[in-house]
């Protein structure tokens, strides 16, 4: 069983891995014996993330690249080639959004919700994919949301994105399914991070946030989720255990999707 879930000798780039569900998952990939990579945009970022990882005893290494810039991200993959190895786990984590009203938002800002969401993850896959193909296989993990599946107020450019990426995770399985490729999503359902915590903050006379309340009403399991709650999962994607499960997406939302929410 241990040899199932072992990582061994792999390298796994994940993107964007300096803090939340990101260093989460590079932290399991860690433990279960892989060498791990990480790149951000800013050097600020990547230095955080060396920082934590070091206080956690993790040896990763860090490195500037921005994902929606392909000749970047084709030199830091020889990079990553040349100082640590062939890239066997890929996990697009990078991402961001904006939280603005669709018919307030600039076309400009929607567009680079969908560069770095959907198209950075699409750079990035098309860089390892040769080598994955050259070595006979590999493992992508795409990090969806509950937005793959589901809209709200004020996140169109990220829900066009996490859908987009959603069918993109099925289409690279498959394409390259037969090459003993895996693609994968993980879709977080409502998780405790910076990206989520202006959604929990308490308001100026001390009661929760009218979202925070929503959310809870909302999930099953009552409560909002921690980053560790992706180790498992995204650890069985990233494994051997994993080896015909392709262009599934496996939601870790506490039951959010399975639920109609609490009676009010
Ligand atoms: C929002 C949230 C979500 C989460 C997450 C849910 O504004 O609704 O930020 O988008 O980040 O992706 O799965």
């Amino acid at each position: 069983m241990e040899e199932l879930f072992s990582l061994k000798g792999k390298v796994a780039w994940v993107t964007g891995a300096a803090y939340g569900i990101g260093y989460a998952i590079a932290k399991a990939y860690a433990k279960a014996g892989a060498k791990v990579v990480f790149n951000c945009s800013r050097q600020e970022t990547v230095d955080r993330g060396l920082a934590a990882y070091k206080e956690d005893g993790i040896e990763a290494r860090g490195y500037v690249c921005d994902i929606t810039d392909e000749e970047a991200v084709k030199s830091l993959l020889e990079k990553i080639e040349k100082e640590v190895g062939k890239v066997d786990i890929l996990v697009n984590n990078a991402g961001m959004i904006k939280r603005i009203p669709m018919t307030e938002m600039e076309v400009s800002e929607f567009r680079r919700v969908i560069d770095v969401d959907l198209t950075g993850a699409f750079i990035v896959s098309k860089a390892v994919i040769p080598s994955m193909i050259e070595r006979g296989g590999g493992k992508i993990i795409n990090v969806c949301s509950m937005m793959s599946e589901l809209g709200r107020e004020t996140v169109s450019a990220y829900a066009a994105a996490k859908g987009g990426l959603k069918m993109l995770t099925k289409n690279i399985a498959s394409e390259y399914g037969a090459y003993n490729i895996q693609c994968n999503g993980i879709g977080p359902g409502y998780i405790a991070t910076e990206q989520t915590a202006p959604l929990r903050e308490p308001q100026p006379d001390g009661s929760k946030h009218p979202f925070d309340s929503f959310i809870l009403a909302k999930t099953p399991a009552n409560r909002w989720g921690t980053p560790e709650d992706l180790e498992g999962p995204a650890l069985f994607l990233a494994s051997k255990a994993s080896d015909f499960v392709n262009g599934h997406i496996l939601y870790v939302d506490g039951g959010i999707l399975a639920y109609i929410g609490k009676q009010p």
